[in-house]
C-alpha cells in the first residue's frame, strides 16, 4: 500500500468502470469443452432458460450450483423456514428485527407522494406514484451470503407496497443461510427460490412453468448476474449494474489513522476485486495510515481477501489541499464516501457524485452496512454518476393525468389546432375542434 501523489489520478477516475470492474474484463471459462467468455455464457443460459423453463434451470442449478433439485424443490418450503427458525442464534433475531425497523422508517420517509394541481377553469393535472406488480429480489448465496442485503432490497419494495416480492438465492448444499431466510420472512417475502446466477435472472424475467415472472429485478450479484440483468433488460426493469464494492475516505490532518486503516479494510474484507482509497492533504496522516493497514490486516481471519483487495486496489493519495480531494471524490463517484475531517458538513456541498456519505469519525460504512436506515445497495465503478441508491421509488412508476373542462379547453384549442396542423396530423385537430364547436 503505496503513498502516492494525486496528479496522476486528477484526469482519470480511479474507480473506471472499464478498469476495475471485471464483468467488463470478461475472461475465458472453460465450460462443455469450450473456452467461453461470461457473457458467451449468459447469453447461453438466458436463451435456454427462456426457450425451455424449469428443465433450463434445473439443468444449471445442478451444473453450477450442485443441488438436484426438481421444480418444486425450488421453492423454500415451511418445513425449510421451520429449520432455519430452529437453528437461529435468538440475539441475532433481535439484531436483526433492530435494523429492520430502523431501515424501515428510513424508507417510510422516502416515499413519493400522488399529487394533482388546478389549472384555469376547473381543469386538473397530476401524477400518482404507483406500486410495482411483482418484484424479484437477488440475494448472493456463497461466501456472500448477506441477510443484511435481504433487509437493504426487500424493505423499499415493502415500503412502496409492492404486491408481491419474489426473491432468488443461490443454494449451498442445497440449502439457504437462515438468516437470509428469517430476514425474508420478517419483512413478508412469501416466495423465496433457491436458484441463483443467469439462471434465476432469466427465470423470474420471462416466468417458467413454476416460478412467476417479475416487473423489475433489484440486487447486486457476481458477473453472471449482473450481465443476465444487462440481457433482460427491456423486457423486465432493473435496478443497476453493480460491480465490486468500494470505498473512498476523505480524511484531513484531523483524522485518526487507526479509523481509518480499520474502515479502508472493512471493505477491503468484501472482495479481492473491492478498492479503498484515501486521499488526504497530510502526509503525515497518509503514512500513519499506511502503517496501521498493514497492522490491522495481519490480525483479520479474512486477511488472504482484505490482502489482496489491498494490494491490487489500495491507495493513499496526497491532495493539496481538501477542494482539490473533494474535486478527486466526484471525479472517481464512488459508492462510499466518508468525510474523516474536522468539519465534514463543510464539505457536504461540494458532494456531486457519491452513492452514500458518511459524515465524520462516529459514522463509519458498517454502521450503513447493517442498521442506520439508508440503503447499501449503491452504485459502483463510477455509476453514481447517474445512479441512485436503491429506494422507495426504484420500486415504483408514476403516472401522469390530466382533466380539463369544455371552457379551458376552448380556451387554447387554437394552438393545440396549429401544432397538429403544422405536424400534419388532422385527426388530431378534428379532436380538438370537434369539442370546440360543440
Ligand atoms: N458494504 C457492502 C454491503 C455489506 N456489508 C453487506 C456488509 N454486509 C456493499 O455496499
Ligand atoms: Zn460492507
Amino acid at each position: 500500500l503505496g503513498v502516492e501523489k494525486v496528479e496522476k489520478y486528477l484526469e482519470k477516475a480511479p474507480f473506471d468502470q472499464v478498469e476495475l470492474n471485471p464483468k467488463i474484463r470478461e475472461g475465458n471459462i472453460k465450460l462443455f469443452g469450450r473456452d467461453m467468455t461470461a457473457a458467451e455464457i449468459v447469453d447461453m443460459i438466458v436463451s435456454d432458460v427462456r426457450r425451455d423453463g424449469d428443465k433450463a434451470v434445473m439443468k444449471y442449478t445442478k451444473l453450477i450450483d450442485r443441488a438436484e433439485f426438481t421444480p418444486d424443490q425450488f421453492l423454500v418450503s415451511e418445513d425449510e423456514f421451520a429449520a432455519a427458525e430452529a437453528q437461529a442464534d435468538p440475539k441475532v433475531i433481535e439484531s436483526l428485527k433492530k435494523s429492520i425497523e430502523n431501515v424501515r422508517r428510513y424508507h417510510e420517509e422516502q416515499k413519493p407522494t400522488s399529487w394533482m394541481t388546478y389549472r384555469e377553469k376547473g381543469s386538473l393535472l397530476g401524477q400518482s406514484v404507483i406500486p410495482l406488480d411483482r418484484v424479484g429480489i437477488y440475494v448472493p448465496g456463497g461466501t456472500a451470503a448477506y441477510p443484511s442485503s435481504v433487509v437493504m432490497n426487500a424493505v423499499p419494495a415493502a415500503v412502496a407496497g409492492v404486491k408481491e416480492i419474489i426473491m432468488m438465492c443461490p443454494p449451498r448444499d442445497g440449502k439457504i443461510n437462515p438468516y437470509v431466510l428469517l430476514a425474508a420472512k420478517y419483512i413478508g417475502v412469501k416466495k423465496i427460490y433457491k436458484i441463483g446466477g443467469a439462471q434465476a435472472i432469466a427465470a423470474v424475467a420471462f416466468g417458467t412453468e413454476t416460478i412467476p415472472r417479475v416487473d423489475k429485478i433489484t440486487g447486486p450479484g457476481n458477473i453472471f448476474v449482473t450481465l443476465a440483468k444487462k440481457a433482460v433488460y427491456g423486457h423486465v426493469d432493473i435496478d443497476m449494474l453493480a460491480g465490486p464494492s468500494e470505498i473512498l475516505i476523505v480524511a484531513d490532518e484531523k483524522a485518526d489513522p487507526v479509523y481509518t486503516a480499520a474502515d479502508m479494510l472493512s471493505q477491503a474484507e468484501h472482495d479481492p476485486l473491492a478498492s479503498s482509497i484515501v486521499i488526504t492533504n497530510s502526509a503525515e496522516l497518509a503514512e500513519k495510515v499506511a502503517a496501521e493497514v498493514e497492522k490491522q490486516l495481519a490480525q483479520l481471519p479474512r486477511k488472504e481477501i482484505a490482502g489482496a483487495s489491498i494490494e491490487r486496489n489500495g491507495m493513499i493519495i496526497i491532495a493539496e489541499d481538501m477542494m482539490q480531494a473533494m474535486d478527486f471524490a466526484n471525479l472517481s463517484a464512488p459508492e462510499h464516501l466518508e468525510l474523516l475531517t474536522e468539519n465534514p458538513f463543510e464539505l457536504l456541498p461540494y458532494v456531486r457524485h457519491a452513492g452514500a456519505v458518511f459524515l465524520g469519525a462516529y459514522s463509519p460504512e458498517p454502521l450503513g452496512d447493517y442498521f442506520a436506515g439508508p440503503d447499501h445497495i449503491l452504485p459502483t465503478g463510477g455509476t453514481a454518476r447517474y445512479y441512485s441508491v436503491l429506494n422507495v421509488e426504484t420500486f415504483m412508476k408514476r403516472t401522469s393525468f390530466i382533466s380539463y373542462t369544455q371552457p379551458a379547453l376552448s380556451d387554447v384549442s387554437e394552438d393545440i389546432i396549429r401544432l397538429a396542423e403544422t405536424e400534419g396530423l388532422q385527426a388530431h385537430a378534428n379532436a380538438i375542434r370537434l369539442r370546440r364547436e360543440k
